[in-house]
Formats: C-alpha cells, structure tokens, sequence
C-alpha cells in the first residue's frame, strides 16, 4: 500500500548514504524536496505535505553530528519521528465504557467496508476483549444490507437484532437496551450510508446518535479512495463529532495518503485498518510501525536510537566532569551527600547512572547507613571547619566525632578520603585544562570510580 512512498524514500536515502555523509543545507533541502514529491505520490495533500517537510526540514537542519552514524540516516529518523507523529502518535486502542456496556456506531459512505468492519470487529472483541458484541441492522434502506449482516452474524455466532420497518434511531435505542438485559457488554450499530454525502443522510446519523447515545462514533473510511475519504472524513467529523477512523482496504493498492493525513487534516486518529476481506483482516493501526514500513528502514532507526542514547550517556558524564572542576570543600561534601540521600537510597541512585559508573561502583558495596554516618560527621563540624578542612586538628576531631556519635577513627577516615577526592579533582583539572589524551582521562576516572567504590563521594553525575 505504501510501495511507492517507501520505495521511492528508501531510493533517496541509499543515494544520501552513499554520499560524503554530511547534510548541508543544500542536501537537507533536496531530501526534503523528494520527501515532499513521495507523500504528494502517495496522495497526500499538498498542505499537508508541505507542513510536514517544513516540521522535517526544521529539524534536520544545523543537527550536529552523531558519533556511528552518518547523517543520511539521522535524516532518516527524523522523517521516521515525524511521520509517527502526523499519524497521532500513539496507537489508541478502544475504552469502554464503564456502564458496562460500549455502544459503537459505525458510519461511512456506501461500499467504504462499513457492514464488513462490523464483523470483524465483533470479532476483535470477543478475541482481544473477551467481550460479547451484539449486532444492529440500522441500515433499513436496502434489504439487501439487513440480510448481509443477518449471515455475517451467524457465520460469527454473533446476536443480531434488527425490525423490519420502523426508524433507525428507535431500533438502535430499542437495541441497546435489549443488549444491557441480555448482557451483551458491546454493541455495534451498522448504520446506512450513501454513495455521497448528503443532508438526509447526516440528518439521520445524527438521529441515531442523539437517541441511541453512542460512546464511540467511527467512521469507516475507504484508503483506496485518498483524498476523497480524507474529506469525507473531515465532513463526518464536523457533523457527528468522531471518535476515530477506520480505514479499510489497505490491502489493495492504495496509496496510503489517507493513513497520512486524516490525523492531520481532521484532528481524528485512525483507529483501525482494515486489512483483507476476510473477517479477521482487522489491525489496530500503530502509528509507529507504519511510519517504519513506510521508510522500510527500521535498522536505521533504532541505530540512530542507540546514538543518541550514547550522547545521553556522554552528557551525564560531562557533568560528573564539570562537578570535579570546582574547588572542592566540606560543604560540598555535604551537600552532595545531602542530594544523594533526597534522591532515595544509593542503590536506586546507581541504577540512574550511566552503566559504566554503575558497574565500577557495584550494587552491594554501596551502604546507605555509611552516608548517614559521613553526613553526621559533617554536620557536627562548624562552616569555619567545613570551609577550611586543613584546619581541623587533633581537638577538633574528638569534638566532632562525639557530636555526631563516631569514633575518632571514623573522622580521620572521612577526612582522608575528602583529601584525596580534592587531590584528584585537582589533577583531572589540570588534565582537562592540559587538554591531555583521551585515554589518560580515563585512567583518571577509573581512580575516581574506585573512590566511589569505597564509599567516598565524589561528585556524582547529574547533581
Ligand atoms: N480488500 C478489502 N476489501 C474490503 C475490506 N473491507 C471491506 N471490503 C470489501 O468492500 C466491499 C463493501 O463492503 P461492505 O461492508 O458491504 O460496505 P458497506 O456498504 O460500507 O457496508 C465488500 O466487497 C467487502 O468485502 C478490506 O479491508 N479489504
Ligand atoms: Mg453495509
């Protein structure tokens, strides 16, 4: 159904790939001009079309490069993310009504799938949902359309009420009460339609709506119709207020503009897509997996989504590096000890590091009642002692370790480790400020790690 839209991008990023692997300007603005001649391909409006090269474009250009990845496939990704969003994002799924029993009125133009749509999703419901639909024949115009549904509900095994004569709004209303006395927990109203648009219609859908009270209205919407079952969609809407949108034979050649741009245009999500004549050719529509089969490059995506986690990654070490730049006294200590103890227990800390800090400081080393003991330590000190270390001598240290119920050995501990977290913190300043190699950074967090491994505290990443 997309063939033509994702060959046609699949083509144009392969040509990108290829290339030197910088987007300029220029090459964002040729990838977003064929980008806009696939979606116009596959029937996607011109205004919409162009909103959405404009979101894509905006993005992508001025993105900085990405460690692993070239910026063809950055490119990729976010026309992946966008393409997601401009289909609503999320898959919806149904909610039912807390009544207990969810009453769904279905609508659409004549032959758009309507009477078909109903089985299948009586079908859904009892496989997905356990539920026990009812069937109602509100299309009362053609004979012809009570029969199809009458056999449609025996081959399912599935109630179906209908009255010869009488108006739709009534037989639906009488419907949905006949179906809260023999509990049935779902009922699906298969109301008539035209082969357009037109008053008599609308005024009888919007009947059936005031007296039977629908929870859910969807529209059934035929995909092989494009733009015209985006209109129509936008037109339902407008009138009847819809829940959501069920596009069916999306199975044929269809060109996929409607999946594209009804969220877009009528501020409806599509729901549902139908599949295949048969009964059980009934999908929930997923956003996110149709933007990936439209790019037919879901490697690239989730490539891309690695990077970027790595660039998550790196930025909370920088932090941790920017924390050992400052000139590191007691209060710091303090205070970072105090952080640590509102963020939950170390434990859970660790678990929001990034994994290599995570792996050096090792989960059981870590003790929440040793914070507790330093941060009592720290405490007892006066801020003249917390801003002068150097000068809390052998006197000092006895009052402190009595005050905050320690030993003195316990002080002398604290102060030394905090002498040596500030010696290295020096030295990874120097280091940074000596621009040396990458690898003897390294070398310098790993002493700091095992610091950390010890229980010492240096500046934790993130605070
Ligand atoms: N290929 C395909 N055909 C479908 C699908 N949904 C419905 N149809 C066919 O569309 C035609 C009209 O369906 P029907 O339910 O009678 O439409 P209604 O007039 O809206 O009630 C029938 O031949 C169905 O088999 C679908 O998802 N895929
Ligand atoms: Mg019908």
């Amino acid at each position: 159904m997309f063939e033509s839209l994702t060959q046609r991008l699949t083509g144009l990023f392969s040509r990108l790939t290829g290339g030197a692997g910088r987007l300029t300007e220029d090459s964002v603005k040729e990838a977003v001009r064929e980008v806009k001649r696939a979606l116009l391909e596959a029937d996607v409006s011109l205004e919409v079309a162009r909103t959405f090269t404009d979101a894509v474009k905006e993005k992508a250009v001025g993105r900085e490069g990405m460690e692993g990845v070239t910026h063809a496939q950055q490119f990729v990704k976010i026309v992946h993310d966008e393409l997601q969003a401009l289909m609503g994002g999320e898959t919806k799924g149904i909610e039912f009504d807390v009544s207990g029993t969810t009453v769904i009125m279905m609508v659409g133009l004549q032959g758009s799938g309507k009477t078909t749509t109903c089985g299948k999703l009586a079908l859904w419901l009892r496989r997905k949902h356990k539920k026990s639909p009812m069937l109602v024949a509100a299309d009362i115009q053609r004979p012809a359309a009570i029969e199809q549904l009458k056999v449609l509900g025996k081959s399912l095994d599935v109630p179906v009420h209908f009255e010869e004569g009488g108006r739709p709004p009534r037989i639906c209303a009488r419907a949905v009460e006949q179906a809260r006395k023999q509990g049935s927990d779902v009922v699906i109203l298969d109301t008539a339609g035209r082969l357009h648009i037109d008053e008599p219609l609308m005024e009888e859908l919007a009947a059936v709506k005031r007296e039977a009270k629908p929870h859910l209205v969807y529209l059934v919407a035929d995909a092989m119709t494009g733009q015209d079952a985006v209109k129509s969609s936008a037109a339902f809407h407008e009138r009847l207020g819809l829940s959501g949108v069920i596009l069916t034979k999306l199975d044929g050649d269809a060109r996929g503009g409607a999946a594209l741009s009804i969220r877009q245009v009528t501020g409806c999500p599509v729901i549902f897509v139908g599949v295949g004549e048969k009964l059980d050719a009934l999908d929930l529509f997923h956003p996110e997996r149709m933007a990936g089969r439209i790019l037919g490059m879901g490697d690239i995506v989730s490539l891309v989504e690695e990077a970027q986690d790595k660039i998550d990654k790196d930025e909370a070490q920088r932090v941790a590096e920017r924390m050992f730049l400052k000139s590191f006294n007691l209060d710091d200590m303090l205070m970072q000890l105090e952080q640590v103890q509102k963020m939950g227990s170390l434990k859970d800390l660790v678990k929001k590091l990034p994994g290599q800090f995570a792996e050096a400081l090792g989960e059981q080393e870590l003790d929440d009642r040793m914070l507790a003991r330093q941060k009592a330590i720290l405490q007892s000190m006066t801020p003249f002692e917390r801003l002068n270390p150097e000068e809390i001598h052998a006197q000092r240290r006895q009052r402190i370790a009595r005050g905050s119920g320690t030993t003195l050995n316990d002080v002398n501990e604290l102060l030394k480790s905090f002498k040596q977290m500030r010696k290295q913190m020096k030295e990874i300043k120097g280091t940074l400020m000596g621009r040396m190699g990458a690898r003897q950074m390294e070398k310098r967090k790993a002493k700091i790690l095992k610091e950390m491994k010890k229980g010492r505290i240096p500046g934790l990443p993130g605070m």
